[in-house]
């Protein structure tokens, strides 16, 4: 990764003003300074980040090849009074958290407005998975997924569209720092109904560092989400491949549903640790049907904050919670009357979970290259590690649930905007 540049000066003409600077100074005028503070903030991007051209690369060059300079940085580095702390380090955080925690503790948020998707949105495309995986699982895989609740699947990505999305990435959080003419702010009140949800769109939440002008654009971003398939035309090929339908029929879904996307950065130096968690509490249906699909964007390491699972933790795990929306539309977390247990048959190893001496799960650290999809059933406990090495760790996941399974209608995660269901993840057969 480049050296972060040290920004002095920031010099723009009065038009060309980002939202989070013309707020600054309007701010000065009353000197309210309630209205900055960092959850009554959130910033959309008018117009979307274009898709990258795919180019062709050959496996070794991919990732060292971005541009990671900044050499526009905008309204956020003058926003430093922002009280932005970034607690998801906290090593009290509760352990049974999902990932709407995590995007609870980062409240100012920018919004990346993609193009309209609503109709018929089913694209096919070129198949380019390994092999392997065309047209779904295989026994020994559909064993191991059994057993232990995960599955990891190299090259599942080609090499050009791995390289494509993560430039994607970088692109739109370069767009989200520059700010302008295509960000638009929204600013709500915590508790009111002006909040902004992030569902179906590409709401980005934000690092300590968001603020900070020595950092790049990548680093003052945590989270992208919860719709990024929804707005972002690169991550919504990816996603609706029909690849990812195939899998899921063979791992038994009748009618799978895209319920989530999001783009976990895990930037150098400041990428968050994620608590443990089980994705089936937001992606919660009774019984089970959440899985899923994770892909390292970048080769994650021990030391960049690689994924980890519990293996076989989805068959002694229940889950005892479920995220639910508020009053006012934010995620709640509520209790369940009674624990929720996967149901699986046909387990060929009683050896796991494994657990420490203190009757903690044992995490297994997955080393992968980038392009590798990691498929995690709902009830399996797994978390990652705060980056604090010198190399991003960007992976993208969206999540699905068996749609003829109840969907809860106070769920936090609702179908996208004037849709009555989540949408459909095409397969080819
Ligand atoms: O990318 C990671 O480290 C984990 C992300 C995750 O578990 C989630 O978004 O639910
Ligand atoms: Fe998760």
């Amino acid at each position: 990764m480049a050296e972060a540049k040290h920004i002095t000066t920031y010099e723009k003409s009065d038009g060309d003003l980002g939202p989070l600077m013309a707020l600054l100074l309007a701010n000065q005028n009353n000197n309210n300074s309630d209205i900055l503070a960092a959850d009554s903030i959130a910033l959309e991007l008018k117009t979307a980040v274009p898709e990258p051209q795919t180019v062709a690369i050959e496996d070794d060059q991919r990732a060292e090849n971005l541009d990671m300079e900044s050499d526009d940085d905008g309204p956020l580095l003058f926003a430093l009074l922002l009280n932005n702390q970034n607690n998801n380090n906290n090593p009290n955080a509760n352990p049974s958290a999902n990932n709407s925690d995590i995007l609870a503790t980062q409240t100012v948020a920018l919004e990346l407005k993609g193009e309209e998707l609503t109709a018929n949105p089913i694209l096919r495309l070129r198949g380019e998975a390994s092999a392997k995986c065309r047209g779904g699982l295989d026994q020994e895989q559909l064993q191991f997924w059994k057993n232990y609740g995960y599955l990891v699947i190299p090259d599942a990505l080609s090499a050009e569209t791995t390289l494509a999305l993560l430039q994607n990435v970088h692109d739109t959080a370069k767009a989200m720092a520059v700010g302008g003419d295509q960000v638009q702010m929204h600013l709500y009140v915590p508790g009111q109904e002006s909040y902004v949800s992030p569902v179906g769109r590409a709401l980005a939440t934000l690092t300590k560092h968001a603020f900070n002008p020595e950092a790049e654009p990548l680093q003052r971003i945590q989270r992208l989400g919860c719709g990024v398939h929804r707005v972002m035309p690169a991550f919504r090929k990816t996603v609706l491949d029909p690849f990812h339908g195939d899998i899921a029929k063979s791992l038994g879904y009748k009618d799978p549903r895209v319920t989530q996307s999001l783009v976990i950065v895990k930037a150098a130096e400041v990428g968050a640790r994620v608590i443990p968690h089980q994705d089936g509490c937001s992606g919660f249906t009774d019984p089970p049907s959440c899985a899923t699909f994770w892909y390292a964007l970048e080769d994650t390491t021990i030391e960049n904050g690689c994924l980890q699972v519990a293996p076989g933790s989805h068959r002694s795990q229940p889950l005892t919670r479920r995220c639910k929306r508020d009053d006012t539309g934010k995620a709640e977390f509520v209790e369940l009357d009674t624990p929720v247990f996967a149901k699986i048959d046909g387990t060929t190893d009683d050896t796991v979970p494994k657990r420490d001496d203190n009757g903690g799960y044992v995490y297994e650290k997955l080393e992968v290259k980038a392009g590798t999809l990691i498929l995690m059933h709902g009830n399996i406990m797994h978390t990652s590690s705060a980056n604090e090495s010198r190399k991003s760790r960007v992976a993208f996941n969206f999540g699905i649930v068996e749609g003829t399974h109840d969907w809860k209608k106070d769920a936090y995660l609702q179908p996208y905007e004037g849709q009555m269901e989540f949408e459909k993840l095409p397969s080819s057969k």
